[in-house]
C-alpha cells in the first residue's frame, strides 16, 4: 500500500510541507480547482501542481477528483461535449503521471452531512448526520457547502437542476453511467490511468435525487459494466460502512482480490438509527473494524493507495471541515501501525 493524503493545493492551511512530515507519506491526492466543472484542465495547472508536489519530496499519482458534468449524469444531449473534455483530461494527467482518477456519480451534491461541527464527549468536533436534522434541510436556501461541492449553483440553477432530475429514474442514471463508462474506459487504458468511483455518501437517496453507488449488488453491477481493471473503486469504508447491510469487510476482501480496488478511503463511523457520527479512526470508536479490512487488504497483495479520511477536528484547529491536519495524521499514523504489524507477521 502507498499511503497518501488529499491536499487542497496553495490555499490550502495544511501544507504539502506539514503533509511530507507525516511518517511514510507517499503521495499527495490533489485536483485543479480553478477550471469549472465539465472543462479541460489546462496542461500549466497540471504541471504547476505536479512540480509543486514533487519539489515538496512527494509524488503526483492520485487526482480527486475529475468531477463529473451533471449533463452528463442527466444523460442530455450535450454530455457528448463533456465527455470528449473528460477524456482529454484523462490524457492529459496521464500524460503527467497519474495514476489513478477518483471521481463519483451522484447528481448534484457529493457527500453530505446534516452538521460540521457536532461535539464529541471528549471535546473534538465531527461531522454527522441525523435523520431529523436532514428532514429539515432545504438545498433550494443553500446554507451547507462542504469541500468538494460544486459551489457555482445559483438557487435558479439549482432549481432548474433538481427539475430535471425529477424525469431521471435509477434505471436512467444507471444507462447514463454505463453511456460514460463506455466512452471513457478505453481512454484510460490506452493512457493507463485507472478509473476509481466513489461511493455515495450517503448510500442512499437525498432530497428526493437517485443514488446508485450503494451496495455490494450496485457495485457488482457498476464493475460489470466495463470489464476492465481499469474500472474500478475509491473503496471508501466510511461512505458504505454507515449501512448496516453493507459488510465492509467482506466487500474490501472480495473487491481487493479481483483487483478492482485503486484507492481507499479509510475512515471509522459510528452507526446510528438512519443517521452516523464520524469518530476517530481506531476501530473501538466506531462501527467497522479497521483491523479486519487492513487485514483483508494486505492478505490479497493491495498495492494501491490509501488516504486517511475525514477527522475530527482536534487541538483547536480550525479548517476545512473534515479536512484538517492532525486527525488526518492521527489516523495515517494508525493505519501505518497496523500495516507494519501485518508485514512483521508475514516474515
Ligand atoms: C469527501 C470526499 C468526496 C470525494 C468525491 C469523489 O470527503 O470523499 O468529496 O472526493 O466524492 O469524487
Amino acid at each position: 500500500m502507498k499511503m497518501s493524503f488529499r491536499w487542497y493545493g496553495e490555499d490550502d492551511p495544511v501544507t504539502l510541507e506539514k503533509i511530507r512530515q507525516i511518517p511514510n507519506m507517499e503521495a499527495v491526492v490533489t485536483a485543479v480547482y480553478d477550471v469549472p466543472v465539465g472543462e479541460v484542465w489546462s496542461e500549466t495547472s497540471i504541471q504547476h501542481l505536479k512540480t509543486l508536489t514533487e519539489d515538496a519530496g512527494l509524488s503526483f499519482d492520485v487526482i480527486e477528483s475529475v468531477p463529473v458534468h451533471e449533463d452528463i449524469k442527466l444523460g442530455k444531449p450535450s454530455r457528448k461535449r463533456y465527455i470528449e473534455n473528460y477524456k482529454e483530461n484523462i490524457r492529459r494527467l496521464g500524460k503527467a503521471g497519474i495514476k489513478v482518477i477518483c471521481y463519483n456519480f451522484m447528481p448534484v451534491f457529493d457527500w453530505t452531512r446534516t452538521q460540521l461541527d457536532r461535539e464529541l464527549p471528549d471535546g473534538s468536533t465531527a461531522l454527522v448526520y441525523y435523520p431529523e436534522q436532514i428532514e429539515k434541510m432545504d438545498p433550494m436556501t443553500g446554507e451547507l457547502s462542504l469541500p468538494g461541492w460544486d459551489a457555482s449553483y445559483t438557487k435558479e440553477t439549482l432549481r432548474v437542476v433538481f427539475e430535471e432530475y425529477k424525469k431521471i429514474t435509477e434505471e436512467d442514471l444507471w444507462a447514463n453511467l454505463e453511456y460514460f463508462l463506455k466512452e471513457i474506459i478505453p481512454v484510460a487504458e490506452e493512457a493507463n490511468v485507472k478509473m476509481a468511483i466513489h461511493q455515495d455518501d450517503p448510500p442512499w437517496n437525498i432530497f428526493g435525487l437517485p443514488r446508485i453507488i450503494t451496495c455490494e449488488k450496485n457495485l457488482d453491477r457498476m464493475l460489470k459494466l466495463v470489464d476492465s481493471p481499469y474500472n474500478g473503486l475509491t473503496f471508501c469504508t466510511g461512505s458504505l460502512g454507515v449501512s448496516p447491510e453493507n459488510d465492509i469487510v467482506h466487500m474490501v476482501d472480495k473487491y481487493s482480490a479481483m483487483g478492482r480496488i485503486h484507492f481507499l478511503h479509510l475512515r471509522n463511523v459510528k452507526i446510528l438509527d438512519g443517521g452516523f457520527e464520524e469518530t476517530a479512526h481506531m476501530s473501538r470508536y466506531g462501527s467497522l473494524d479497521m483491523v479486519e479490512i487492513l487485514k483483508n487488504l494486505y492478505k490479497n497483495g493491495f498495492d494501491g493507495y490509501i488516504r486517511p479520511d475525514h477527522g475530527r477536528m482536534i487541538w483547536g484547529e480550525a479548517g476545512r471541515p473534515g479536512y484538517g491536519l492532525y486527525d488526518r495524521a492521527l489516523g495515517a499514523a494508525y493505519i501505518n501501525g497496523i500495516w507494519e504489524t501485518l508485514q512483521k507477521e508475514r516474515r
